[in-house]
């Protein structure tokens, strides 16, 4: 499966209240395009959604922050994936859309390949953790397992490299904080 697949099926599962952060790059850009707005989508700065995603839990207890990263992004901050493992956080959950590439700056091989994310997964411990292969036949489910658990949870999808055509953002980070700060200051 595509990012975009299953950015597009994750689009059934979440609520209003739900935070979104997406990583920099294509994944952010097709957050925008199929998401309810607005979000956290990051720009520019690579290897901080998963740090974004645990600030964002701790100060909103009563809402759900799906953070959801390519594997260049969690790779370059993979110590704060053990920190939100501490924290154990039961409204975080960590989507890793792995297509062994920085593929939004033109494909080069990130280092993905030297990491079994099922062992590393299982050294942490959190309440539900999953590696594999993103399926059309099973996502439905696998999202729907990974959302609704009442732990802090973390799910690795290996996905087809690809690239939708799509518009940049047309707001600036500056906006972007303006516009997801007013939103969760509005339901508090
Ligand atoms: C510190 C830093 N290094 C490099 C970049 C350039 N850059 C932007 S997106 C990106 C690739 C991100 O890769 P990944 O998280 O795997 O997502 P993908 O592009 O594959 O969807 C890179 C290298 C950056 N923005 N910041």
């Amino acid at each position: 499966m595509k990012g975009f697949e299953v950015i597009t099926a994750l689009k059934n599962f979440i609520s209003e209240s739900d935070v979104i952060v997406s990583s920099n790059g294509n994944i952010s850009r097709e957050a925008y395009h199929i998401l309810p707005k607005p979000q956290v989508y990051l720009r520019g700065s690579m290897g901080l959604p998963v740090s974004v995603g645990l600030g964002l839990a701790l100060a909103n207890p009563d809402k759900r922050i799906i953070v959801i990263t390519g594997d260049g992004n969690f790779l370059m901050g993979l110590g704060s994936a053990i920190t939100t493992a501490f924290y154990q956080l039961t409204n975080l959950k960590i989507l890793i859309l792995d297509n062994l590439k920085y593929f939004t700056t033109g494909g080069q091989q990130t280092v993905s390949s030297a990491l079994n994310y099922s062992k590393f997964l299982d050294s942490l411990s959190i309440g539900y953790k999953a590696s594999k292969e993103a399926s059309m036949d099973r996502i439905d489910e696998d999202l729907s397992v990974f959302l609704n658990s009442e732990s802090f949870s973390i799910l690795h999808l290996a996905i087809k490299a690809s690239k939708e055509n799509l518009e940049n953002i047309p707001w600036h980070p500056e906006e972007i904080t303006e516009k997801i700060t007013k939103r969760l200051t509005k339901s508090k």
